[in-house]
């Protein structure tokens, strides 16, 4: 937009008054903050409604992104660099005595996911209103976010997260859009002279009440809508000649248990527990969206029978599967549709994607769960799950594995997965590797019956926060030097690459990256008191905490270096700093046992003069988007060591990419296409591949002793976990040993130990040459624009949902 800055110190000084009555010197820093936010909110507003009109008035066709997480991170920032402001407010800003960046931290960071999952999501929405896509989020507003974790003694503590405590800036909440959704209850199927109608009764009956966040393009004009639901008692049922009849505590129940719905967000990542909150939230979010959507439908005044024309629906995850059942309620029951044109629309109207292949995260409900909560929803889901049986079996006769294996329900569960695939006319995976073994492995069955409906789009990330927002230096040079082109495209980083060969360029990536080394070095200082060396190598494995992730791998391999400089004290190494930062389900006990095993390493080596601070480690608390945007453009080497098949695809890969390290990684997820881009010589590849993960695990033939036996520095490493060593307690990391010994060392963690030790020499060996190394991060930066969340968009735009970018001028 356009803003001179003695307008802006204009319209803030005016803002600040009216808002609190007070000059910019009585001001409090919060109220500051508050003034600028809402002036930002003012200059978005505008824009918002037009877009909204336009896209009614033109009848574009819609995008809703249902996502049951949302890992937004702090908006303000990226506000003002989509508005292209950022500048002229500091500036204004800094006239009128105030710190731009010191009022940027008092903005609450809304934890909404637990992790890749969910920041996925976030990052989709930048890219879909940066590129001028209609396409919009819905999800739930949960009171309260992912936990913020706290480590006392070692020990990963939960405390509740509070993002609301303080009104949220940026959401205006629209109790005019209030839905209802119903639960439980009985319902009967009736013949009425309209036909067959389900008649309910006993079922509650919840307020779906929309928050709507500002989703602002980077292109200046495009302002999509992430609506969020809270749920909340119906008004009606606040019966207060009830209340003082003395069924106060009967009330106070009942409001408890339906704002229940929205109240917090489930901390598993990549798992699943049945639990019957979980899937009232899911049909909770699923049915409010849905029936907000046919409303705005109804409105453009087109048949019911075109509505995948103008409107697509994404499942994120299997988490709004259920989608598939309450669209087909919403077209039969209340449009009156019969079940071949309500079908039809449905298919073509949803489309799902595919995150994991871990069986633990895979949903499936108890059947009798489902029947309770969500009668109806079940009774169309039978109807789905007989008729596609009767489907199958003509094409496959009597083969009743392949039926049982893709059916819906089976074995007294409801498994959404399927239900998401046969409702669904796109199913893709996250990133090539993971679509391969979707098709040829996990979904074989179903990609040989619908191999039409199979596609892969690898996930992205948005630059403009990962680049643009957390590291402005390096993001300018960027520009600079690959030119103008870049700004709207990418792909255009590769021009980068001519500058492999000039000293200055290289000279001054080097000192971006220090001074962003230092910043970390700063934090570490004021928030643990722990010196860190910013000349050291930065080794940083930030992610959420799974066995699968291998956070486990990294540990030992610091015991490892740390056995070997007790040792020999005089050992010449790079110096090294090991970052954590990862949070873990708080019932996931194996993952807490590595959070303590991290924090101990970290203590006795920090803390044991022979190591003459070669190496450190660092634990970093509450480790989310606030965090990333510090930690990743500090980092040097990324640490993407999962079990190769198991990690879906990754996106911290890609903002490590992107901000200059160099991968050291198994070929898993994008890992693969990020080796494929940059080549041998640009990355550290280690490990079993996939194909000899599942190998191992389908012919049993692993045996970690094996392992053991022949590796003695492996075999001190598992005996210091319970001598005393880390621990004064021998039985602290139990859940660790059990892991190996107990479970068969399941994620191969002792199998890829000797080959990580290896690429950890390969990492050293690299980093001594100065030049080398810097020539490295400058291809890993040239290359990243293939990973930017535009081009993901612009995949899923044209291949799965049909859609056009939107220029308002035209
Ligand atoms: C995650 N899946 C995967 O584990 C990551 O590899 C991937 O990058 C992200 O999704 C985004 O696609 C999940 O969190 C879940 F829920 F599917 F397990």
């Amino acid at each position: 937009m356009n803003l001179t800055k003695n307008q802006f110190k204009e319209d803030y000084v005016k803002r600040l008054t009216l808002t609190f009555a007070q000059t910019t010197t009585e001001a409090s820093l919060e109220h500051k903050y508050l003034a600028l936010g809402k002036l930002i909110r003012d200059y978005i507003s505008e824009s918002w409604a037009e877009t909204n009109n336009y896209y009614t008035k033109k009848k574009c066709k819609q995008i809703y992104y249902f996502s049951m997480e949302f890992l937004l991170g702090r908006l303000l920032n990226s506000y003002l660099l989509n508005l292209n402001i950022r500048d002229v407010v500091k500036d204004g800003l800094r006239d009128l005595g105030i710190d731009l960046d010191t009022l940027l931290e008092l903005e609450p960071d809304p934890a909404l996911g637990n992790g890749g999952l969910g920041r996925l999501a976030a990052c989709f929405m930048d890219s879909l209103a940066s590129l001028g896509f209609p396409g919009h989020g819905c999800g739930i507003r949960f009171k309260h976010g992912l936990f913020n974790q706290k480590i006392i003694n070692g020990y990963q503590k939960e405390l509740l997260n509070n993002w609301l405590k303080e009104d949220f800036l940026w959401e205006i909440k629209k109790p005019e859009k209030t839905v209802t959704v119903r639960f439980g209850g009985v319902v009967n199927l009736v013949n009425t002279p309209n036909g067959i109608e389900p008649v309910y009764s006993g079922c509650e009956e919840i307020d779906a009440v929309p928050y709507d966040i500002p989703i602002l393009g980077s292109n200046m004009e495009t302002v999509n809508t992430l609506r969020l639901f809270s749920a909340e008692l119906p008004e009606e049922e606040i019966d207060l000649n009830g209340l003082q009849k003395g069924d106060y505590q009967k009330f106070i129940d009942k409001k408890f248990a339906v704002e229940a719905i929205s109240q917090i967000l489930y901390p598993d990542d990549s798992s699943f527990q049945g639990k019957l909150l979980r899937l009232k939230q899911e049909y909770f979010f699923v049915s409010a969206g849905l029936q907000t959507i046919l409303k705005r439908y109804k409105k453009l005044k087109e048949s019911i029978h075109k509505f995948s024309d103008f409107v697509g629906i994404h499942i994120n995850d299997t988490h709004p599967a259920i989608a598939v059942g309450e669209l087909m309620r919403l077209l039969l029951d209340e449009e009156g549709l019969d079940w071949d044109s309500a079908w039809d629309i449905t298919v073509k109207t949803l489309a799902y994607t595919n995150h994991t292949i871990l069986a633990e995260a895979m949903e499936k409900w108890p059947y009798d769960m489902f029947k309770k909560t969500v009668p109806r929803i079940l009774m169309i889901i039978e109807e789905i799950d007989r008729r596609f049986c009767e489907e199958v079996s003509k094409k496959y006769e009597e083969d009743y594995s392949k039926i049982d294996s893709m059916r819906i329900i089976y074995n007294g569960e409801v498994r959404m997965a399927n239900l998401a695939i046969i409702g669904s006319h796109s199913i893709n995976g996250v990133a090539k590797i993971h679509t391969e073994i979707l098709k040829n492995r996990e979904l074989h069955d179903f990609y040989l019956l619908y191999p039409e409906r199979f596609n892969n789009k690898t996930n992205g990330i948005t630059h403009r926060r990962w680049l643009k927002n957390a590291n402005p230096e390096l993001y300018k040079l960027v520009i600079e030097k690959s030119g103008p082109e870049c700004l709207n495209d990418t792909n255009k980083f590769i021009n980068f690459l001519k500058y492999i060969n000039d000293d200055n360029v290289l000279q001054t990536l080097d000192k971006i990256k220090f001074k962003n080394k230092e910043k970390v070095v700063a934090f570490v200082k004021n928030k643990y008191n722990i010196d860190i060396n910013p000349f050291s190598i930065f080794d940083v494995q930030v992610k959420r905490l799974h066995g699968y992730k291998r956070q486990l791998l990294n540990v030992f391999n610091i015991i490892y270096l740390y056995n070997q400089l007790k040792q020999n004290p005089e050992l010449d190494i790079v110096p090294r700093t090991f970052f954590f930062g990862a949070k873990a389900a708080p019932s996931y006990y194996l993952a807490k046992n590595i959070i303590k095993l991290i924090n101990s390493v970290a203590n006795v080596i920090n803390n044991d003069p022979d190591i003459r601070n070669k190496i450190k480690v660092v634990f970093l608390e509450n480790y989310g988007v606030s965090i990333a945007e510090l930690i990743i453009p500090a980092g040097d080497v990324s640490e993407q060591i999962s079990t190769a098949s198991k990690e879906a695809s990754g996106t911290g890969n890609m903002k490590f990419m992107m901000n200059g390290a160099v991968t050291l990684a198994t070929l898993d997820g994008a890992n693969v296409e990020i080796y494929d881009e940059v080549g041998d010589n640009n990355i550290v590849i280690f490990g079993l591949t996939s194909q000899e993960v599942m190998d191992l695990e389908k012919n049993r033939t692993y045996n970690f002793r094996d392992i053991l036996n022949s590796n003695p520095d492996l075999q001190k490493i598992l005996t210091q976990l319970s001598d005393g060593t880390f621990s004064e307690n021998k039985e602290e990391f139990k859940d660790i040993l059990n892991h190996i010994y107990g479970e068969g060392d399941p994620y191969f963690v002792l199998k890829d130990f000797s080959a990580y030790v290896e690429a950890q020499n390969k990492i050293n060996t690299l980093y001594e040459n100065r030049r080398g190394w810097l020539q490295m991060c400058l291809v890993n930066i040239a290359h990243s624009g293939k990973f930017s969340s535009d081009n993901s968009i612009r995949k899923y735009a044209e291949d799965i949902w049909h859609i056009k970018e939107v220029k308002r001028g035209e």
